[in-house]
This record gives structure tokens, C-alpha cells and sequence, in this order.
């Protein structure tokens, strides 16, 4: 039979279960924009940037079962959406892009958009493929959506050339999809009694969990309790472990962690790293010292040792691993009893780190324990949050209890600002019956805030709290640390109730404490009636969190002596001399 390519990969599409495509329509791709408008299954959505599309997409497989797919023009849609596709791949997140490619039936070379995109894609993709005709349409996006999902998951990038997408060519048949067909590798046995037993012999066990713990949180919850050993995730796990859970500590372990997290693993002596590659964040640029007897379970082989050597490294899907460890360590020996001892300073800790926030005196701004408190009290547990990149990150992290697995995203070792304000609407496409909101500095909502355009489009009732002190803070903190000044970290003035009007958003202000828990009840109705939210808080960010303390000191304290006398120098001086 004859078939457009276009045709064949909305087929594929359809046996794939993607519902959405992210992108922008242009020359190359319009047959196929034709064949997703025709599709009963599949609903095609306009960006106002492919960088929105690929945090779209990222977000909506980040809180799914589904792989967020992009559709873009060639070149141009790659390079807008590299952001996005970077993010997702260092993040182990899984993404289909399909984007068109020039002509490959014409002579002709300075081609609109004529670039060797798979060689720009490559180094952002797990793999970078061409279909070549069209027998290949189907089978490759097959093939792209497997290995997007096997393994450690990430973005594959497929071409397929604009003469394939538009012209009929012969194909034998209409291929089914037959799911994944991957299996999982699973350890030795000898392996998991090793870690069974240097848990069990460990005077301090604790468990370190990242986001590829994400479906495994009731069975890291069970080995917690067994060994009695406090937990604590990573920036990007924030959410896998359940804030609520007695042996909860918070974000990291070393000195750029909440106290409860860096008293509870001061003498760990035997830590259990699942779904985690102990990379700069998670770490607090790698200061947490971590035991000899370190397990590492991982679906990536190539994070064992790469920063701190294994004991014990076990290769499989966490959630299967975790379950034949939990076996052992009840076949090798017996649940520790309760240490209300760890439970009770822990609990304490946390209590005192809040009052110290508490304490802050923030008149006629907004503290940010009070805002993340009345939010908590107001969103459900499986409310969904989308985080950007900067001070608000780690204030969420170390003050907003997150409850559920899979219901706090953000951007994290690609760490690229203008996330929230797309993967918000990729996470309420995602998941429309859950309430949406966003955590947004002002610098990063300026990249990216005109999407709100498409959520008000869509009807996309989601909240957008945007922390808006007037300064990339994140950086403007560490600046001031550093340098006692902070050059091109102050933002134009930005009148958020005019990017509402713009954007056909709500727009309502938090000023002060007392405005807080009257404001999000006011902008949570407002987007229950299918309108988004923009949230203006005047955020008090004069306290430093414990992340940006820790890390600008671990980091520090590592820079060769010379290098650390001429910048104590150069402060000093300027502290003197203004
Ligand atoms: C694309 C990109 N550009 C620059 C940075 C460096 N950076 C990290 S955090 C930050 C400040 C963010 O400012 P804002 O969005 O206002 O958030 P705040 O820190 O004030 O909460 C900057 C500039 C980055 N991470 N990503
Ligand atoms: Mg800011």
C-alpha cells in the first residue's frame, strides 16, 4: 500500500499512546500537522517557543506513564528546544522529538533550515535517528520510543525528511506496537547478601534516594523502617520520599543540607544510594562525605564509582532491586526496633529550622516558611509543582513538605532556567484532573512566561507563583559572598499584571504575611474555573538557605590556597573600601 509519511507517523504515534505533540508548525511539517488535526487519539499543541514544547514534554512524562513528544521544524525548532531536550536527558527523562528534515529527493544544497541536525542533536539525545523511507517511518519511531524508555530514560531525536512527511511511498503494512520487550537486568544473589549484610551490620544505615527511586518509595519506605535509618533525596527526588514519614530528613546529607538531614547522617556509616549518580547538586558539589560502605543501586552502570567508589553496586530498576534487598535483609536478620531517639531529633531539627525561619522578620515582604506552609495547607497531596531554577528552588526544597512521588519537578543538573512555566502546562496536560502550580523566580518567568498565552488557550487553570524580589537572587547571593557586589543580577522592572493581561491570566498580589492564605485561596478558585493564575509574591529573601551557605563554602574551601587568599583579599578590600 502507499502511504504518506506523515500518515505512518501519526500511526505510530497512535500505537505509542502519545496524546500530545509540543511544537510549532513550519514548511517542513505541515502534512504532518495535518495528519495529527485529523487523529482521533492524538491533539497536536501550538507553543509560543519550542522551548516550551520540550519542558512540555519533559513535564509530561515526568508525572506519567506517557513519553512527551515534540514536533518541530528542522534546525531552528532543534536549537529552540535544546534546553529542553538537555534537561531531559540529564535528568533521565523520556521525550520522542520528531522533527522534519530538508528535502533529501532534490540537488539542491542552502535548503531552508539546512543543517546537520543529528549531529547538533547527538550529544543532547540518547540517540539521533534518520528515517530514510518509508517502510522506515514506523519501525524508527518504534525503535526511538524504546530506547527513550529502556534503561535510564531519555530524549531520542528522529528525522524524517519533509519529501517522506508529504510524498505517498509503498509500505508492506501498518505495524502494531508491541510494548517495550525490554527486560531488566536483575544482580546476583551474592551481591544483594553482601549489601543485606553490611546494612544489617552498620551502627548508622541510611538511605540516600533519587529520582530513580521515584516508583519505589513504599519499599524504601519498608527498608527504612526495618534498619531504623533516616532518609534523605536528592534535589530532583524531592519528591520519591514522603516528607510526612517520621524517618524523613530532607534534601542531601553533607554540610549543604537542612540540619535534620546533616545531624541524622553526621556518623552514617553504611549508606544505601538508590536512583542516584551523587552528582554536584545532590551533593552540594560532592562536600557530603560519603561511607566506605556505600551500596549503589542503579539502572546505569556507568554512576558506579564515578564519584565516590561502591562497596556494593547492584544494576536494575530500583523498585525491583530494592524489593529482592528488602527480601534478604529479612531472610539474613530481624527489624531494629523503633529509635524514637533518631525520630524524636529529627522531628526537632526540622521544627527548629522552621522557627528559625519564622523568626525572620519579614515586614512588608513575604516569609517564605509562612508562604510554603499555607500553600502546603491548601494544595491536596497529589497537587502537582513545577520549580525553576534559583533561590525559590532550595527554599522549596528545604521548606515545602512534598508528600507523593512524581508531584515535584524541576530543572536539575542541566539546570536551566524558564522551566516551571511550560512544564507546569506539560504536567496539567499530563494530569487535568490534579491542581498545577508553579514556584517561579522572576528571572527565570521572564524567559518563558508568554506560554502562559497557551495555557489560557487550553483553559489550563494553573497557578503561578512567581518569587519576584527584582534580582537573580541565586546568583546575586553568591555574587555578594564572593565579590561584596553583584554586577547584571538586578532584572528591568517587571509589572507582572500587565504579562496577566497580555497572556489572559489572573493576576492576583501577595504583599505581606497577612495577604498569604487569602491570595492562594483566591487564585486556586480562579483556576478551578479553567483560568491561569499569575501570582505576584513579594518574596523576602534576605535568609540564606542552608544550600547556598553549604555550597559556597564546600566550594571554597576546595579552590587551591592562593586562589582562596586573592578572593578573601579582594572582599575585604572591597568591604572596606565599598
Ligand atoms: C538558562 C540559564 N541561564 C542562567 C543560569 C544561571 N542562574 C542560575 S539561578 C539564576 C538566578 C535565577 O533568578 P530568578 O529566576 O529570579 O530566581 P531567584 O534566584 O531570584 O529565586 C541564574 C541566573 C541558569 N541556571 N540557566
Ligand atoms: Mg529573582
Amino acid at each position: 500500500m502507499r502511504k504518506t509519511g506523515a500518515s505512518l507517523a501519526v500511526h505510530a504515534l497512535e500505537q505509542l499512546r502519545v496524546r500530545h505533540t509540543f511544537g510549532i508548525p513550519g514548511v517542513h511539517n505541515t502534512e504532518l500537522y495535518d495528519e495529527l488535526n485529523n487523529s482521533n487519539y492524538v491533539t497536536p499543541v501550538l507553543v509560543t517557543h519550542e522551548c516550551g514544547a520540550a519542558y512540555m514534554a519533559d513535564a509530561l512524562s515526568r508525572v506519567s506513564d506517557r513519553v512527551g513528544t515534540l514536533v518541530i521544524v528542522p534546525a531552528a525548532g532543534l536549537t529552540h528546544a535544546a534546553s529542553g531536550i538537555g534537561e531531559a536527558l540529564l535528568a533521565g527523562v523520556p521525550m520522542l522529538i520528531i522533527a522534519a528534515g530538508v528535502r533529501t529527493d532534490i540537488p539542491y544544497r542552502y535548503q531552508l533550515h539546512q543543517i546537520d541536525q543529528l549531529e547538533l542533536a547527538r550529544p543532547l539525545t540518547k540517540a539521533a535517528l534518520r528515517v530514510t523511507e518509508h517502510r522506515r517511518v514506523v519501525p524508527t519511531l518504534y525503535q526511538a520510543w524504546r530506547i527513550a524508555t529502556s534503561g535510564e530514560p531519555g530524549p531520542v531525536f528522529v528525522e524524517i525528511p519533509v519529501n517522506i512527511l508529504l510524498f505517498t511511498g509503498e509500505v508492506d503494512d501498518l505495524p502494531v506496537f508491541s510494548g517495550p520487550g525490554m527486560q531488566g537486568v536483575m544482580p546476583q544473589k551474592t551481591a544483594f547478601a553482601r549489601a543485606a549484610e553490611l546494612l544489617l551490620a552498620a551502627r548508622q544505615p541510611g538511605l540516600f534516594l533519587g529520582w530513580g527511586a521515584r516508583e519505589a518509595s513504599g519499599v524504601a519506605a519498608e527498608i527504612a523502617e526495618f534498619l531504623q535509618a533516616p532518609v534523605s533525596t536528592t534535589l530532583q527526588g524531592l519528591s520519591v520520599f514522603p516528607a510526612t514519614h517520621p524517618l524523613h530528613t530532607g534534601f542531601g546529607f553533607g554540610p549543604s543540607a537542612v540540619p535534620a538531614a546533616r545531624n541524622a547522617f553526621s556518623d552514617c556509616d553504611c549508606l544505601l544510594g538508590v536512583g542516584t549518580r551523587f552528582g554536584e547538586i545532590a551533593t552540594g558539589s560532592f562536600g557530603a562525605t560519603v561511607p566506605e560502605n556505600l551500596i549503589h543501586i542503579d539502572i546505569n552502570p556507568e554512576v558506579f564509582g564515578a564519584n565516590y567508589p561502591a562497596a556494593v553496586s547492584l544494576e536494575g530498576d530500583a523498585c525491583a532491586v530494592l524489593v529482592a534487598l528488602l527480601a534478604e535483609l529479612k531472610s539474613l536478620g530481624r527489624p531494629r526496633p523503633a529509635d524514637t531517639e533518631l525520630q524524636r531529633r529529627i522531628q526537632r531539627d526540622k521544627q527548629a529550622y522552621r522557627e528559625e525561619w519564622y523568626a525572620q522578620p519579614s515586614i512588608g515582604r513575604v516569609n517564605p516558611a509562612r508562604f510554603f506552609d499555607a500553600l502546603r495547607r491548601q494544595l491536596p497531596d497529589d497537587a502537582v509543582v513545577a520549580l525553576d531554577d534559583g533561590n525559590h528552588t532550595y527554599l522549596t526544597a528545604e521548606l515545602f513538605p512534598v508528600h507523593r512521588s512524581k508531584t515535584l519537578i524541576l530543572p536539575t543538573d542541566f539546570n536551566s532556567m524558564g522551566y516551571a512555566v511550560p512544564a507546569a502546562i506539560g504536567a496539567k496536560f499530563a494530569r487535568p484532573d490534579a491542581e498545577v502550580v508553579a514556584i517561579v523566580g522572576d528571572g527565570g518567568f521572564m524567559m518563558t512566561c508568554m506560554e502562559i498565552a497557551t495555557a489560557a488557550l487550553h483553559g489550563l487553570g494553573i497557578v503561578y507563583y512567581v518569587f519576584h524580589d527584582g534580582e537573580l537572587s541565586q546568583i546575586a547571593q553568591a555574587q555578594r559572598i564572593t565579590y561584596n557586589r553583584a554586577p547584571c543580577s538586578t532584572l528591568g522592572a517587571l509589572n507582572l499584571e500587565g504579562v496577566a493581561l497580555a497572556t489572559g491570566a489572573a493576576y492576583v498580589r501577595i504583599g505581606d504575611d497577612g495577604e498569604i492564605a487569602p491570595a492562594i485561596a483566591r487564585a486556586h478558585e480562579t483556576a478551578k474555573a479553567g483560568q491561569p493564575v499569575i501570582v505576584d509574591v513579594a518574596i523576602d529573601y534576605s535568609k540564606r538557605t542552608a544550600f547556598t551557605q553549604g555550597a559556597v563554602k564546600t566550594n571554597f574551601r576546595r579552590f587551591p590556597l592562593p586562589q582562596k587568599l586573592r578572593m578573601a583579599m579582594r572582599v575585604i578590600s572591597r568591604k572596606l573600601t565599598g
